[in-house]
């Protein structure tokens, strides 16, 4: 208005000044034109001029205003504060108008709603609060052949049903089908797997041990190599054979396991009539085997003849009138066989002769020869008992004779000289 009424004051001093340009006469047309245009172009002139203030008015305002707005912004224009999701971050502190916030979700986890929220002018956020959501691994079906799909954070288990393994139960389990197949064979076999607290507990059934990266195979423990050193014992006296979930021990031919089941004894073929000797053979056990055995008498020499008066005996038979060398000959031979282990410690009483009745003074004891006669020493034990001693331990297999005597004597001349061979059966195993 105020403008306004300095235009119309203007324009009325113009028109004015025509009229006080002539005061007397009337003016001419001519003059009567110019004075007019003057006037038009004094009122274009305030016209710009108008318009031009208030273009510069409207600028001012317009500043006044965005002052205005940032001076209550300045003082409390803030949004709310937003909340942090759960498995989530915020990216972004400031809540003024036109700041943003970013969020983001961790790994397995993904945002629903809004990514970024912005500060309105209404002192409001754009967009939707967002959350973080757990990725279900499992809708993609993972697990193949029956497998159970369990989603966990991050990740997926698959539980496969029996005979199928690996990650996505897309193996085939050998050990299943050789389970199924020879059980006793297997030698792994698939673990039970327990679901705690968001990790896996494997166990393996007793003599089992879980195999190292797949625990869901458990693989039989080697008991025989595990106590190999034998530092803490041997397992087995004999033989060791691994089994799937166990172990037993083995024993060579001619041997039983002992009720221990960890020793080994020997069979006695003869007492079990499990042997194959005759009926003119004396059947000897021996340890590890038997043997069939049929002593023969010695030669007639020198007149002396022997007859067999037991299957191991041989008598002298009679003698004739004034046959010296016949009488010198012994007058029984007796045979023993004494079944030995390997390697037994000596020195040890292998057999004992005895005179059971004395007729002479004296009787004296010794030893004839026979194959591994450095192995034997014959001592008296008593006035009318002699022994035979190994001296030395004899390893087997091996078989060694020998041949001790016992000679009555009365004032220095012999009465009669008793033989008896001994023959030792040694078996290869100390045992
Ligand atoms: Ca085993
Ligand atoms: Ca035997």
């Amino acid at each position: 208005m105020m403008w306004r009424h300095v235009v119309m004051v203007s324009l009325s001093l113009s028109l004015s000044l025509i009229h006080s340009s002539y005061p007397q006469d009337c003016p001419s047309r001519q003059d009567l034109m110019s004075s007019l245009r003057q006037a038009h172009k004094l009122l274009s002139a305030h016209e710009a001029s108008y318009l031009q203030s208030l273009r510069t008015l409207r600028k001012k305002l317009s500043l006044l205003q965005g002052a205005a707005l940032r001076l209550a912004s300045r003082s409390n224009g803030t949004c709310p504060t937003l909340d942090t999701p759960a498995n989530g971050r915020k990216l972004g502190k400031a809540m003024a108008v036109g700041h943003e916030v970013h969020f983001l979700c961790e790994p397995g986890f993904e945002l629903v709603g809004s990514e970024t929220r912005v500060c309105q002018e209404s002192l409001s956020w754009s967009g939707q609060q967002p959350s973080c959501t757990n990725i279900n691994e499992c809708a993609q079906t993972p697990c193949l052949n029956g497998g159970t799909c369990v989603d966990e954070v991050n990740q997926y288990i698959c539980m496969c049903p029996k005979g199928w393994t690996g990650a996505n139960c897309q193996t085939p389990s050998l050990t299943y089908w050789s389970v199924l197949t020879n059980s006793s064979s297997a030698s792994s076999r698939p673990s039970r797997c327990t679901q705690l607290q968001g990790s896996t507990h494997c166990t393996c059934e007793a003599g089992f041990t879980l195999s190292g990266r797949d625990s869901s195979l458990c693989t039989d423990i080697d008991e025989c190599e595990l106590f190999r050193s034998g530092r803490t014992g041997r397992l087995c006296v004999h033989a060791c054979v691994n089994t799937a979930g166990s172990y037993r021990c083995a024993c060579p031919a001619g041997y039983a396991l002992a009720p221990d089941q960890r020793r080994c004894r020997d069979v006695d073929e003869c007492a079990s009539r499990q042997h194959n000797c005759t009926r003119e053979d004396v059947c000897v056990n021996t340890y590890g085997g038997f043997q069939c055995v049929r002593p023969e008498c010695p030669r007639p020499k020198s007149n002396a003849t022997y007859v067999k008066t037991s299957p191991l005996r041989c008598e002298r038979s009679p003698c004739p009138v004034d046959q010296q060398a016949c009488a010198q000959a012994p007058s029984s031979v007796s045979f023993h066989y004494l079944p030995l282990v390997s390697n037994l410690s000596a020195p040890r009483v292998l057999f004992r002769v005895s005179a059971a009745r004395v007729l002479g003074d004296s009787l004296r004891f010794g030893l004839l020869g026979g194959r591994g006669r450095r192995h034997f020493t014959v001592q008296r034990s008593d006035r009318r008992t002699g022994q035979l001693l190994l001296v030395s331990p004899v390893k087997g297999p091996a078989t060694l004779d020998a041949e001790m005597e016992m000679t009555e004597l009365e004032r220095g001349t012999v009465l009669g000289r008793y033989v008896t061979k001994v023959t030792l059966l040694v078996s290869p195993y100390d045992f």
